[in-house]
């Protein structure tokens, strides 16, 4: 049984990266069924419930008020417009409802509505995430008492790239707030975007400080940068599609009972790509037409693609005719 480590080295990270493919995907194929059924991929429908007009300075962000990217704004949704869209998501099959929000921090003026929306998409028997920014420990308290099941929060990159690409907040502000949610109960998600013109040590520096956390995240998302034209980062080259899997195999390896997310960037990646992440962890998607503000693989290309893949979707807590959506029979039954 693989280890759950939090000592990992640049070395031994390095050596993983290093590994020939076949060699790579083979130990992460070995992790990851001593923790998960292969066959079964956890998803997750997203939706933005306050748009753009962002303070922050995220050199990849469409929200950012910062850059002109022709995004339109949009004020803190209500409550019922959240709720209409997280029933669409549970009638696609998706398991958890992400929240996302264009806020450096929540203000205590939205935290009753936020707070009453976890209730409400909970008791839509969907599981519950949100992204919001940065979250003092009083915050983290509020949500966790609201039921709220799983936190966002990104590293990003490794400490030694993170000045190149954000500057209005610190690396360690964003360890602060794992800390908060981890201490509220919350389950933590956490994981970074590759492709923003970093270096491969930087993708080692990013997957080590999610390893070395005091407890793995629960959910590891890794996002190919989307570039957005208007960004300082909307021209940088993409990140080579072998490496990219790369990152999903060692993530998989550093943390083996993590849910590993195939996240931002899979509408542009091939099918043989997006097969080669399955195939080196990846267990767990954004399922739904858009992301935040941009585009996300249509739902039907991913269920054909899943059906051919022999994968089914995990299931949910509520009742769901997912089962009915891809076939028993085109599953591949587990060893
Ligand atoms: N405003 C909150 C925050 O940044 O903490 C929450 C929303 S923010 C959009 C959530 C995450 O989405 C970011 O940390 C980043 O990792 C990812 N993301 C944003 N824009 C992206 C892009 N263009 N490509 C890939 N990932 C992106
Ligand atoms: C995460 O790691 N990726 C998601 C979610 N957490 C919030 C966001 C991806 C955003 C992609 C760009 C956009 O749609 O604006
Ligand atoms: Fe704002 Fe989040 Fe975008 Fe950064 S990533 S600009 S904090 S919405």
């Amino acid at each position: 049984m693989s280890s759950i480590r939090h000592d990992w080295t640049r070395d031994e990270v390095a050596s993983l990266f290093a590994l020939p493919l076949p060699d790579l995907l083979l130990q992460a194929q070995q992790v990851h069924r001593q923790h998960f059924d292969p066959a079964s991929i956890q998803a997750s429908t997203l939706l933005s419930i306050k748009t753009g007009a962002c303070p922050e300075d995220c050199k990849y962000c469409a929200q950012s008020g910062r850059y002109a990217t022709g995004l339109d704004k949009e004020k803190l949704l209500q409550i019922e417009q959240v709720l209409e869209q997280a029933r669409a998501a549970r009638e696609q099959g998706a398991s958890r409802f992400c929240m996302g929000a264009a806020w450096r921090s929540p203000s205590e003026r939205d935290m009753p509505q936020v707070l009453e929306m976890v209730r409400q998409v909970k008791a839509l028997g969907l599981e519950t995430c949100m992204t919001l920014g940065m979250l003092d420990a009083g915050q983290a308290e509020r949500l966790a008492e609201a039921g709220l099941d799983y936190y966002n929060h990104n590293l990003d990159t490794s400490p030694e790239y993170y000045g190149k690409v954000i500057t209005t907040r610190r690396y360690e502000d964003r360890l602060d707030t794992l800390d908060h949610v981890r201490q509220a109960g919350i389950k933590v998600c956490s994981g970074g975007i590759v492709g923003m013109g970093e270096e491969r040590q930087d993708r080692i520096g990013l997957l080590m400080q999610l390893a070395n956390l005091p407890e793995h995240p629960a959910s590891v998302p890794i996002n190919r940068l989307v570039p957005i034209p208007g960004t300082p980062l909307g021209e940088v080259e993409a990140i080579d599609e072998i490496e990219f899997v790369r990152c999903i195999a060692v993530a998989r390896i550093l943390m083996p009972a993590s849910y590993v997310r195939l996240s931002a960037g899979r509408e542009s990646m091939s099918a043989s790509t997006q097969a080669l992440c399955y195939t080196a962890g990846a267990n767990s998607i954004f399922l739904g037409c858009k992301l935040l503000t941009t585009d996300n693989a249509e739902p039907d290309a991913d269920r054909q693609l899943l059906a051919r893949l022999g994968l089914r979707l995990e299931a949910a807590r509520a009742p769901l005719y997912r089962d009915a959506m891809i076939p028993r029979h085109a599953a591949t039954t587990p060893a």
